[in-house]
């Protein structure tokens, strides 16, 4: 049987609100090692934080990514699956480098759940905040220094965005240009979840992938459910639509990895959003 190996990164600083890697912690805590639910250890970074050029903290998300993915790849080589705990969104790339350089990046595909795309790179950012360039740096897009972390690049069109609603103008640009798959938070809503989830399963089954990554950033569901987080947006999901899309995924086989990023507690209200995120981690553990 297959083990599930639980990897905390506690890291928030590729944003500029800090938080996120409180979260993390919180969470990690919460989670009881029985079974087949293992314990990965934690990445909290050494180098000292700082801003290099225009990019917030490179360093460290550097750091905390190069060391995700030799852990994640030893995962992968040991027949396992991994759930890893942010953090801030930057915290997933190295399970995802690791997960597409171990399977290939032909069968490769990433759920990303997430109000904003993160295919931002260092010439499109407003903010030069690292956490919004998660996608881009995996499928080769951006600075050097930082697509260089990512050995076999992820392909475009094995992606896909869900919950999607805030898009800056270059993200826009790379979603036609790339042949990206979006299914956006409105879809959603107005369609609903059956109709969501059918065009889920044709987008694997249309791109033959055969191993996927589920990424989960907390801020996908609206922030009148979940306010804990550092980048909100207006009309998102709802948390049981947010819920039934993880259990789906987590169901099918094709299933490799799954994270669940930017929680912060500090900017929580009665525990709301760490609620749906515990919702999150029990499906995914079970
Ligand atoms: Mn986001």
């Amino acid at each position: 049987m297959r083990k599930i190996s639980v990897i905390e990164v506690r890291f928030g600083a590729a944003g500029k609100i800090e938080g996120a890697e409180e979260g993390a912690r919180r969470l990690k805590e919460g989670i009881r090692y029985e079974g087949w639910v293992e314990d990965g250890g934690t990445i909290i970074p050494l180098a000292p934080p700082g801003d290099q050029g225009r990019l917030h903290n490179l360093g460290q998300m550097e750091e905390v990514t190069s060391r995700l993915r030799e852990k994640a790849f030893k995962v992968f080589e040991e027949g396992n699956v991994q759930f890893i705990l942010g953090g801030d969104h930057s915290c997933a790339l190295g399970v995802m480098a690791a997960g597409c350089e171990f399977f290939g990046r032909k069968d490769y595909g990433i759920l990303y759940v997430d109000a904003h795309g993160d295919i931002n790179t260092p010439w499109t950012s407003s903010t030069g905040n690292i956490h919004g360039m998660c996608l881009a740096t995996l499928m080769g897009v951006g600075e050097k220094e930082m697509t260089d972390l990512v050995k076999e690049k992820v392909l475009p069109e094995n992606v896909l965005l869900i919950a999607t609603r805030s898009l800056d103008e270059g993200e826009k640009d790379l979603i036609r240009k790339k042949g990206i798959q979006v299914i956006y938070a409105d879809e959603i809503r107005r369609e609903g979840i059956a109709e969501t989830l059918r065009r889920i399963k044709g987008f694997i089954n249309s791109r033959g992938i055969r191993h996927y990554h589920l990424s989960l950033d907390i801020d996908a569901v609206d922030p009148s459910e979940a306010p804990g987080t550092g980048v909100p947006e207006e009309k998102g999901i709802s948390t049981q639509d947010f819920l039934d899309i993880v259990k789906w995924a987590v169901a099918r086989r094709e299933i490799v990895s799954a994270d669940i990023m930017e929680f912060n507690p500090y900017l929580d209200e009665e525990g709301k959003t760490e609620a749906i995120c515990r919702r999150a981690s029990e499906i995914i553990l079970a």
